[in-house]
């Protein structure tokens, strides 16, 4: 604490300079003796909250995020227990993970001993922050009585089918040799190592999220208001619900119909040819029946796309490229034969991989006709209007229309451009003249009639990949028999512990180091006794992430991942704080896990978290801090220069919530000097704690109930910066009455010292507490409640404003001093001598200086 403080001093009430470290020291010493913090019991009466900021990876030292991460739920957890409120507020580490591990690799030590280290370290500077955690409930992930549920809940999800394996193409990342989640690639590139992602076909353990699709998109409308809508919305596209139907081709000489599913089934009659993803198990059989030629054509094909980035495949701009697999489907509907081909631009895993292709309605699908020279058929003219009576649509001999006016202008063969708006339709046998929704609703039920389609739907979700071929994790419980079974470890059995790392090789290499460590894989077969092998994968760490909210509520729990009344009681979070990185991933999962649990009977929520609060990055000098640019701002420094409490007060005080705050804009010495300030005026304070405030100042009261009226609101609704402004306000003010006003023995100067200390709590824990102290008052500031504003001095004062039209004053109106300058506008406007000197005028300006003045110009109407 270099420049602020001084060390070596005792801090008492008779010292007369602000000695931060001692002051720090004291209280902090004082919180952990008292378990200030430790949320009330079952005989505690007060309703309650559960306020949870995400919990941390301890893969180094804590940086600046976690700084305001922490800052911002002590806040809010701050505030509750002042609002009367039995606060919950846990903090744990989520200690498994590949950047642990990786680290352990490096320095060559056992991830174990470097994951506790960095653990008891960020311990000691959330302690040294002054952070109200009950820090009784600390959990970690990489414990056995932690991860023992995660297997748990992962043999439950399995005996429910939502925990199956299968081979599919993977995202791998060769760098870190692990499959990656969709999630976890970002452009095309590893999340963590940057390493660009291939595919690769893999056995793997997979969750079966895509079933809760549904109730995970609808019931973000829930969350509406309560969660940032941004965040909402990056939901809702990852979700990425298509509605339209599947429908079934026929394929000439192959046994099975072929499903495709699209958003347009009205297009049906302009389906001129079809589309297989060239990595798909159909176009393989489909090829494997075609003639040598193009067997090898599609194989070359093939080589070439299994090179290329699903990015780059969906990238509507290259090139179409594909190959014709000498074979056809039939369109169902108007039996014309379709000829089929591979091309990337359909995806293997998204609908069925395959399209009917409607050129003239899809630019894709228009891009590669013309590309390959296939037929276009106009099926929707968008130039008809879709409203009013339905036209009457006059065909020649061909079916086309015999005045194409406009629409012969749109040709999408001739102008590339695909006809993608409303229209109606032609070209479409029955369904001629329908508007596009009409015919949607139509065709789905010709299709329905005729066993050949289904209104269906389809998403962007995948089902969620969940293995890991990875050391430091929590072992999948499964076993796999000598005659192939793949059979659950007894929930008796749990947890399958994870062996010492001692000897394992854990470096990357494709298969799960787990599978070396040869006593831990020989098990035996759960049913039969003979031997087995265990599953040697790890679970992803967003599993384990998944539900820790729950186990907080009940740390101790020995028969259960959580008890189900402590969760009734607690669950689910009020107020849950942290970084917009986490807006997909782990919010979904975690949403995932709680509808199963729900669905389980062991929670009575199907959202876990009712409020989310995002905050901004802390950037330095308009660019992201990364090790990698050495532009790193270090937490522990910044927390040893300065101390807790500036350091607190100056993030809070740098901006909104959400936004982004410069480092170089975070004003510690400014905060410093605000803290110095606050403590004199307790130092001064020169009355008793009985004073009657009623016969203080009234001024100053005035400013001191202003803050108890605003402060609760503005705290709700995040504003922490305007409420520090308030405080230095109100300290402002103090200062002014005991200097030039009635003087440090007036009772106001002691009710605003105690308001300040009971407010600062929130950003300055430690000076508040040692305010609360010098007033006389028992420990804890954190603990007591606010009070209440009194009404009597919220009532405003008035002042008198004029209104002048065209220079001449024409009004003078009796407005509060607080007046805003749109509410003083209007009253201006609708006073009756203003109306009658305005006239018939035109209104051409009004200039507005709340409270005093309104100015209006006109000029003739
Ligand atoms: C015929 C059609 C006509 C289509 C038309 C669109 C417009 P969204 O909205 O993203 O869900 N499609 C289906 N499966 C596909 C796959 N595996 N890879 C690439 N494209 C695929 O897209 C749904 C539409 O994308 C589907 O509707 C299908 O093309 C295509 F005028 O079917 B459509």
């Amino acid at each position: 604490m270099s420049q602020t403080a001084s060390t070596g001093s005792h801090a008492t009430t008779s010292a007369s300079a602000y000695d931060v470290a001692a002051i720090q020291a004291k209280w902090q010493q004082r919180w952990s003796q008292r378990d200030a913090f430790r949320a009330g019991d079952e005989g505690d009466t007060r309703p309650r909250k559960y306020v949870l900021a995400m919990f941390p990876y301890p893969s180094g030292d804590l940086h600046m995020g976690h700084a305001e991460n922490y800052l911002y739920s002590d806040i809010v957890a701050r505030f509750w227990r002042h609002r009367g409120y039995n606060v919950l507020h846990p903090i744990g580490w989520d200690s498994f993970g590949l950047p642990a591990e990786n680290a352990a690799i490096q320095r060559s030590v056992d991830p174990r001993e470097w994951t506790y280290a960095n653990i008891a370290q960020q311990r000691e500077s959330l302690k040294a922050y002054g952070v109200s955690f009950d820090w009784n409930r600390v959990l970690h992930t990489s414990d056995p009585d932690y991860y023992h549920w995660n297997q748990w809940l992962f043999l439950k999800m399995h005996e429910r089918g939502l925990a199956y394996r299968k081979e599919s193409p993977v995202n791998w990342c060769p760098n870190d040799q692990t499959v990656l989640a969709n999630e976890q690639v970002v452009d095309g590139h590893c999340e963590r190592c940057g390493h660009e992602v291939v595919k690769k076909k893999l056995t793997q353990w997979y969750l079966r999220i895509t079933d809760y699709a549904d109730r995970l998109l609808d019931d973000l409308n829930q969350l509406e208001g309560s969660w940032p809508h941004k965040v909402l919305q990056m939901q809702r596209n990852w979700i990425g619900r298509s509605v339209g139907a599947d429908i079934d081709f026929e394929i000439e000489g192959h046994p099975d119909k072929v499903t495709v599913f699209s958003t347009r089934p009205d297009t049906l009659h302009g389906a001129t040819f079809f589309v297989v993803a060239p990595d798909s198990d159909l176009a393989a059989e489909l090829a494997a029946g075609a003639d040598e030629q193009v067997r090898q054509r599609f194989r070359a094909y093939l080589e070439q796309v299994q090179k290329t980035t699903d990015i780059d495949r969906q990238n509507a701009e290259r090139p179409k490229t594909g190959v014709f697999l000498g074979r056809y489907a039939v369109n169902p509907v108007n039996g014309e034969r379709m000829p089929i081909w591979a091309a990337d631009y359909v995806l293997a895993d998204y609908g069925h991989g395959a399209v009917m292709a409607v050129p003239a309605h899809d630019q894709r699908d228009l891009d590669f006709a013309r590309a390959f020279d296939l037929p276009i058929k106009v099926v929707v003219d968008t130039t008809a209007p879709i409203t009013g009576a339905m036209p009457v649509i006059e065909l020649d001999e061909h079916g086309e229309p015999i005045d194409p006016g406009s629409l012969h202008e749109l040709d999408p063969a001739r102008t590339g451009v695909a006809l993608t708006e409303e229209g109606r339709m032609i070209n479409s046998g029955a369904l001629d003249g329908l508007s596009k929704r009409n015919a949607i609703v139509r065709i789905v039920e010709q299709l329905e009639a005729a066993g050949t389609g289904r209104a269906a739907k389809s998403y962007r979700l995948r089902d969620w990949l969940i293995s890991r071929q990875r050391y430091w994790g929590t072992p999948i419980p499964m076993v796999h028999t000598e005659d192939g079974r793949i059979v659950p470890v007894p929930e008796s059995e749990l947890p399958v512990r994870l062996p010492q790392a001692e000897g394992l090789d854990l470096k990357p290499k494709g298969t799960s180091p787990l599978g070396g460590a040869a006593e831990w894989v020989a098990t035996t077969d759960p049913e039969t006794g003979t031997a087995a092998r265990r599953d040697p994968d790890t679970m992803d760490t967003f599993v384990d992430s998944s539900w820790y909210f729950l186990r907080f509520l009940s740390p101790g729990e020995h028969s259960a991942p959580f008890s189900r009344s402590e969760a009734d009681k607690w669950g689910p979070v009020d107020a849950y704080i942290g970084g917009v990185e986490h807006a997909i991933l782990h919010l979904l999962y975690a949403r995932f896990v709680t509808k199963v649990l729900f669905d389980m009977g062991q929670v009575e929520f199907t959202e876990p978290f009712a409020t989310l609060i995002n905050q901004g990055m802390i950037i330095l000098g308009g660019a992201k801090m990364s090790k990698s640019k050495g532009n790193l701002v270090l937490f522990e420094e910044e927390l040893a220069a300065h101390g807790a409490d500036a350091l607190r007060v100056a993030l809070a005080f740098a901006g909104p919530v959400e936004d982004d705050k410069d480092w170089d804009d975070v004003s510690t010495t400014g905060a410093h000097k605000f803290l110095a300030r606050a403590w004199r005026i307790a130092h001064d304070v020169d009355s008793d704690p009985d004073v009657i405030w009623a016969e203080g100042d009234q001024a100053l009261r005035r400013v001191t109930h202003r803050l108890w009226a605003d402060a609760p609101q503005l705290i709700e609704q995040t504003k922490f910066n305007v409420v520090v402004a308030r405080l230095m306000e109100l300290v402002n003010a103090t200062r002014k009455a005991i200097d030039q006003g009635p003087g440090a023995s007036d009772p106001a100067v002691r009710e605003a010292a105690e308001a300040v200390a009971m407010v600062l709590d929130l950003f300055a824990p430690h000076v508040a507490e040692e305010m609360w102290e010098m007033l006389g008052r028992e420990p804890f500031v954190g603990l007591v409640s606010w009070r209440q504003p009194d009404a009597t001095l919220l009532v405003e004062e008035n002042v008198s404003a004029v209104v002048q039209v065209d220079g001449k004053v024409r009004a003078t109106l009796d407005v509060a001093a607080r007046i805003g300058s749109e509410d003083l506008e209007e009253l201006a406007r609708a006073d009756a001598r203003v109306q009658r000197s305005v006239g018939e005028r035109e209104i051409v300006k009004v200039i507005v200086r709340a409270p005093k003045v309104v100015s209006i110009s006109t000029r003739p109407a």
